[in-house]
């Protein structure tokens, strides 16, 4: 017997709330599971949560709770969500379960045993937000990135992994297993860095207390990352080892299709089949993200159904390439595809069949030229849509499927049944029609039924079944058969969406947006000498701790180092920034400001930042190899 089909998503970082991204990942993994599990397959879907490292830390700890109450709140957004949109995971494993504790600690134990895993000491630069040491080459792709302030300098020991001895039986493993990553231009993307050398990876920090602690040396942490992967491992039942298919983002394939692979080999186990790296959704040309204020959550798309969303996101993102999300987009998608497409042959041809045969489905007696292509259609359509799907390509799955709707739109108009039902001679043709149009959405009700798992059922009990569409499998099944049954009572398969009603209501229930930069600029200011200006002491300060001033929604209270000394500085950027992003930033500071209150609370200094008259401050940033206590002149 095969072993069951594994599927796994990225565990979420818990310093924020679901957004549609991860949502998207997460549905992509349930549509495969249930579509894996429609041809027959016994199937294992995992997603999780990743709970250790700095930034929950952080993140906790600026709102004066710790990590695991932090947790435990996202987690429960988590469940909630993952439960609202039907997804059919076995677990939702946390990093901070004791069992995958207790995995993690005894592959690292095992590893040093057989020297993959060594001590030594880590001098250079790391990247708070990607929890990363970063070499100077990456540092600068960062800083062309704008990512410069998240950066620091460390110098601590670390335990490392031998990922340097990996090198070359990874570009092995890579050249035998060519489906091993997907698509293929992300595939060039990770030979092309094996190949431009490996580096012993860091595999522990000192200066975090949350996390796994390193078996037998507690000072160290265990790096968040060694630590996340396993959880694919962890939570494995017996049996199902290696995953089939991990879905991820493609900001995360390295540490998949690389490390990942690396820590495998090193404990002898056999690897993933395939990565996936999907693309992202953006907003514009961004990336939604939380630091850039510009999610999109889910709840917000939510009232029209999950199999809304479900669909949408499968029809309109191409796996492996980055989408625009717009909420005219998906609106116009659901009324063309659902309320109209679809939604409209189900009712036209139920309601026929209904009217003229009373329910009962005909057995065609004879099949035109016209019928024929229509029936032969169907069994084309059918084995290609589900090819598709096996390469998770949903949107060209469903773009096949909707194109025979399309095609059978057509076929009414062509053969006009209320026409000919005016006749008894045109019974034939008439049985023909009708029966050619019910097996077409029979089909449709189970090709859909992994997108669109409630609505399918609807369709499927709608003609007539009193089985779940989900308990079917596709293989073998008839698809010119007879109805089991006559069709049960027709309703609207998606109600039509009135996009001015709801466009109107998510523009007045989004937060006000931030006022885009004008330029409203004033005109520049009188001329100072070079002495005047050069009484201002500029420094390069890094902002330590950051906390809101209670009942102000504009003052942030920060302590800030300036190499030689640490100050209190009060500034007015809350409506721009959360205290938490503000952590580890490098700023510049007017240091010789006389000190003034500010609710109560003395500011020694201000941080420099850009804005115009109207927008949100920007604060500056020097470069991530400038020093807290450098003079800026
Ligand atoms: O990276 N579009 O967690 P994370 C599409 N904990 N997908 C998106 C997206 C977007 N705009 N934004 C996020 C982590 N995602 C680590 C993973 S795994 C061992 C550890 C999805 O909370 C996408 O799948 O930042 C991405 O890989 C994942 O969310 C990152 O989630």
């Amino acid at each position: 017997m095969s072993k069951p089909f594994y599927i796994t998503t990225p565990i979420y970082y818990v310093n924020d709330r679901p957004h549609i991204g991860h949502t998207y990942t997460t549905v992509l993994a349930d549509v495969l599971a249930r579509y894996h599990r429609m041809r027959g397959e016994q199937t294992y879907f995992l997603t999780g949560t990743d709970e250790h490292g700095q930034k929950v830390e952080k993140a906790a700890a600026a709102r004066g709770i710790t990590p695991k109450q932090l947790a435990d709140e996202v987690v429960a957004n988590y469940t909630d969500l993952w439960q609202r949109m039907g997804m059919t995971h076995f677990r939702l494993i946390r990093t901070t379960d004791e069992d995958h504790k207790a995995q993690v600690q005894h592959l690292f134990k095992r590893l040093l045993d057989k020297g993959d895993i060594y001590k030594a000491t880590y001098k250079g630069l790391y990247s708070v937000s990607d929890e990363a040491y970063v070499t100077e080459l990456q540092a600068k792709e960062l800083q062309a990135q704008g990512l410069a302030h998240q950066l620091v300098e460390l110098e601590e020991e670390t335990y490392f992994f031998r990922l340097s001895a990996y090198q070359d039986r990874l570009l092995k493993h890579f050249e035998d297993h060519p489906e091993f990553v997907q698509p293929d231009f992300r595939f060039n993307e990770v030979k092309r860095f094996v190949e431009g050398g490996l580096q012993d990876l860091s595999i522990s920090r000192t200066s975090i207390t949350w996390g796994i602690p390193v078996p037998g040396d507690e000072k160290h942490v265990i790096y968040v990352w060694f630590d996340a992967l396993l959880n694919y491992l962890s939570a494995c039942p017996a049996n199902t080892w290696p995953p089939d298919l991990q879905l991820v983002g493609k900001d995360i394939l390295r540490f998949h299709a690389v490390y990942w692979p690396a820590f495998l080999m090193a404990a002898g186990m056999f690897l993933p089949t395939t990565i996936l790296a999907h693309g992202w959704w953006l907003m514009g040309d961004d990336k939604m993200s939380k630091s850039k204020g510009n999610v999109v959550r889910p709840d917000t798309l939510l009232h029209f159904g999950n199999d809304a969303l479900r669909f949408y996101f499968m029809r309109d993102m191409q796996v492996g390439y980055d989408r625009s999300f717009t909420y005219e987009g998906f609106i116009d998608r659901l009324n063309a595809d659902l309320a109209n497409g679809l939604g409209n042959l189900a009712s036209r041809t139920l309601s026929m069949i209904q009217r003229y045969r009373a329910g009962v489905v005909p057995l065609p007696s004879v099949l035109d030229a016209d019928d024929q292509e229509l029936a032969d259609q169907l069994l084309a359509v059918f084995p290609a849509y589900l090819e598709k799907a096996r390469a998770s390509d949903f949107n060209g799955a469903l773009d096949l499927l909707w194109t025979y709707l399309r095609a059978l739109d057509g076929y009414i108009v062509r053969a006009e049944p209320w026409k000919l039902a005016k006749d008894p001679a045109n019974d034939p043709k008439l049985d023909a029609v009708l029966a050619i149009l019910y097996r077409a959405l029979r089909a449709t009700a189970l090709l859909v039924a992994p997108v669109m798992p409630g609505l399918a059922q609807d369709l499927w009990t709608a003609l007539g079944h009193s089985t779940q569409v989900a308990d079917s499998t596709f293989h073998g099944f008839a698809l010119d058969g007879p109805a089991v049954g006559p069709i049960g009572e027709a309703k609207p398969l998606f109600q039509r969406i009135d996009k001015e009603k709801e466009m109107n209501e998510i523009e007045a229930a989004a937060a006000p947006e931030p006022v885009p930069p004008t330029l409203d600029v004033p005109a520049i200011r009188e001329t100072v000498d070079a002495d005047s200006f050069f009484k201002v002491d500029l420094r390069v300060g890094k902002i330590l701790e950051a906390e809101r001033v209670p009942k102000s929604d504009k003052l942030i209270k920060m302590k800030v180092d300036l190499g030689i000394e640490q100050r209190t500085i009060v500034g007015g950027i809350g409506k721009a920034y959360e205290p938490a992003d503000l952590l580890d930033r490098l700023v510049v500071v007017v240091a010789n400001l006389a000190p003034r209150k500010l609710m109560g609370i003395e500011s020694h200094g201000m941080l420099l930042a850009a804005s115009d008259n109207a927008s949100k401050p920007y604060l500056i940033a020097p470069p991530a190899d400038a020093q807290p206590g450098f003079l800026v002149k």
